[in-house]
């Protein structure tokens, strides 16, 4: 299947742990909780790599060690396999 083929928000957070579908749009959210800032920022500049190299870019806000994530594909106007696979990126650093 091709990786920007439409899944879903349902069948990704089926694969997924702590992660919701957001209520308006077809996304996936999560929100992470990493200690400190020096934590949350590491977090976020792995997934910033990892973004670039997928030509994938997640929306987040963060504050302090805080990190609200959301990920949807634009171009698919909704959620695809690559959302569950940076999900998984994210889950997997975030321990
Ligand atoms: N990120 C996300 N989350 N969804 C996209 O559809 C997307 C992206 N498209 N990053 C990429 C960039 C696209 O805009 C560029 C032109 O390839």
């Amino acid at each position: 299947m091709d990786r920007k083929t439409r899944i879903g928000a349902a069948a990704a957070i089926a694969q997924l742990s702590g992660w919701s579908a957001h209520a308006e749009r077809d996304a996936i959210i999560k929100s992470f909780r990493l200690g400190d800032f020096n934590r949350a920022f590491g977090f976020m500049s792995r997934v910033a790599l990892l973004a670039e190299k997928l030509d994938h870019h997640p929306e987040w806000f963060n504050v302090y060690d805080r990190i609200e994530v959301l990920l949807s594909t634009h171009d698919a106007d909704g959620v695809t396999e690559l959302d569950l696979t940076m999900a998984k990126f994210m889950d997997e650093i975030a321990q």
